[in-house]
């Protein structure tokens, strides 16, 4: 591209503006990064009551640290707008939108519907870079042509690169500016150009040598996890089957210094990463490799299985107790697919609560955060947390261990208790059984 030099002289001196299609928790956490280090930014979403929030400085975004936000409102570098034209005056245009999965595959309906806004705007001599995660191939097949609709060429016009987000909601160990970050162009310039932008942001960043390498790099790190989790959990269920402490066991290979990385059984996968960034993996390797990813695929399964499994361990703790599961009162605690956040998506705490309440009991949830859920086409109203519904249940099961919870107060104030994630772990307490 004729003026890179341009553009890179103007990241060094924080004159290069910079738009960020997509204002969720990882649009707006970048833009508030960007207006940090100085850079005058934009930020675009076509959810026009989050832009009116956003710009009467009203934080309705989850997952965004507010220090964060309230730091870059005070640079006065930062506005929102559903005006996709403001990326027209834009030197770098970050592509942050939801990839999610619809029946097994991808669905990059809103990547589309971003690049049409992004190209119809496109000036000679912008850098675009793509966040959102997304299978090998996506910049190169889909973004590049889209993106030449505009009439500019990639490489000679404009530059194109890809860099997958890392932001983790809640971690506290972890700032935006420590976590390093993958970048990889289509062309050299483009890692070039992206490279010196998001090193203005973070403390390292590592260059790649391609758009597929860097795409490929995001889901073998959520992959990595899956398939790990997938490990325990199918021990787990081997353990229990031998009578032994799956717990005890995970402890004891963790004391190894290297070579190994505890993750620990629980009743299923939730998220909108880790179960699904690996199905965008699967659909790749069958349709371009016409191959399964097999272990990938054996992970898939094993997680998918376990709300089924720990709704059967529940039945075994009831019958030890001479009931059925048909017929009894459960209360579920936790349904947020992780501790601590207000996320239910993908929780494995509605197909737990599906498989008992389709195998006879009156399932009760409690959460926090969650106030309401729905499972079978039911809608559950939050049942509140009190000795009584305690007591007036046959089993609580505890499927997300929220530290607001007290474990004690539960196991005391329950008849049993099903432990699906070692919560109680030292407290050892006479009625509760673990996964
Ligand atoms: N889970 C287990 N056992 C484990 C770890 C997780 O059952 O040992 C379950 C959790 O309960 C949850 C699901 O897996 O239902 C996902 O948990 P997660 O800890 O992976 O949390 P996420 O989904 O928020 O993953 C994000 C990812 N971050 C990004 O993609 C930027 C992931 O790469 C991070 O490693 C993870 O946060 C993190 O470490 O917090």
């Amino acid at each position: 591209m004729k003026d890179t030099a341009s553009l890179r002289r103007r990241i060094l001196s924080r004159n290069a503006r910079v738009a960020v299609v997509g204002q969720g928790y990882v649009g707006l956490s970048l833009a508030c990064a960007a207006a940090e280090s100085s850079f005058s930014v934009v930020g675009l979403d076509v959810d026009g009551a989050r832009i009116n929030d956003l710009s009467r400085e009203i934080l309705s975004v989850p997952g965004v640290d507010e220090p964060s936000f309230r730091a870059a409102l005070a640079t006065g570098r930062i506005r929102f707008t559903s005006d996709g034209s403001s990326t027209k005056d834009c030197d770098i245009v970050v592509i942050c939108v939801p990839t999610p999965v619809r029946d097994h595959a991808p669905d990059l309906s809103f990547v589309h519907e971003a690049c049409a806004t992004v190209s119809k705007h496109l000036s000679s001599g912008t850098l675009v870079v793509l966040e959102s995660t997304t299978y090998p191939g996506t910049t190169e097949e889909l973004l590049k042509p889209a993106l030449e609709l505009s009439g500019l060429q990639m490489g000679k016009d404009f530059l194109l690169a890809y860099s997958p987000e890392r932001i983790d909601p809640g971690n506290e160990e972890y700032d935006f500016r420590s976590v390093p970050r993958v970048v990889g162009g289509l062309t050299p310039e483009a890692t070039g150009a992206a490279t010196l932008f998001y090193a203005q942001l973070v403390d390292k960043v590592i260059s790649v040598s391609s758009t597929r390498a860097a795409e490929l790099a995001k889901l073998l790190e959520n992959t990595f996890r899956h398939v790990n989790i997938a490990l325990v959990n199918e021990m787990a269920m081997i353990c229990h089957e031998m009578d032994i402490d799956v717990w005890e066991v995970i402890m004891a290979a963790a004391s190894k210094p290297f070579g190994f990385m505890p993750f620990y059984p629980g009743p299923g996968v939730g998220g909108h990463c880790i179960p699904l960034d690996p199905e965008y993996l699967a659909w790749q390797v069958r349709r371009d490799a016409g191959r399964q990813f097999r272990v990938l695929e054996e992970a898939q399964d094993v997680n998918g299985q376990m709300p089924v499994y720990v709704a059967g361990r529940v039945g075994e703790a009831l019958n030890e107790t001479r009931k059925s599961v048909k017929g009894s009162e459960i209360l579920v605690l936790g349904v947020a697919y992780k501790p601590d956040v207000a996320d239910p998506r993908e929780s494995p705490a509605m197909p737990v609560m599906s498989a008992l309440h389709k195998k006879g009991a009156r399932v009760r949830f409690h959460d926090p955060h969650i106030p309401t859920c729905s499972f079978n086409g039911t809608v559950l109203e939050r049942t509140e947390l009190t000795q009584r519904s305690l007591s007036s249940a046959d089993i609580v099961v505890l499927i997300t261990p929220h530290k607001v919870y007290d474990l004690e107060w539960i196991a005391k104030h329950s008849h049993l208790v099903f432990d699906a994630r070692n919560a109680f772990g030292e407290l050892k307490i006479s009625n509760v059984v673990t996964l």
